[in-house]
């Protein structure tokens, strides 16, 4: 069979109709097989605000924890900073749990409560 997606052929016995030759009868059919691969989830880590993390600190950790540049770091903090939150990075879910936990640990041996997330981004 030429096709990869075919992967199913299936033999019935015909129903036995009166216009229909009925002994033996069989026919084929193709059916079209689920396709094989599926689309890599990626989960977001999202950072929280709160009101005692100073601005500087939050801008360092998304310079050595998500490699954006002091511009870009800047510029999320401040969206966290007003909005409540915003996704830092997005990651393969075990890198993304890793990067979490490691972004944590940082803030609390630093003794600030910087709290972030992971969540499955949605298609
Ligand atoms: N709101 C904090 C302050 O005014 C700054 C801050 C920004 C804290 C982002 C956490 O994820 C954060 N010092």
């Amino acid at each position: 069979m030429s096709n990869m997606f075919v992967d199913e052929l299936i033999s019935i016995q015909m129903a036995n109709h009166d216009d229909m030759a009925n002994d033996g009868d069989t026919a084929v059919i193709e059916q079209t097989a689920k396709p094989q691969l599926k689309k890599p989830s990626f989960y977001q880590v999202i950072l929280l605000n709160d009101d005692y993390t100073p601005m500087d600190f939050v801008v360092e950790v998304l310079e050595d924890f998500f490699a954006m540049n002091i511009e870009q770091a800047t510029q999320v903090m401040l969206t966290i900073h007003h909005q409540g939150q915003a996704v830092a990075g997005l990651y393969p879910k075990d890198i993304a749990e890793t990067k979490a936990q490691q972004v944590i640990d940082f803030a609390r041996h630093n003794q600030h409560p910087l709290m972030c997330r992971v969540e499955q981004k949605p298609d």
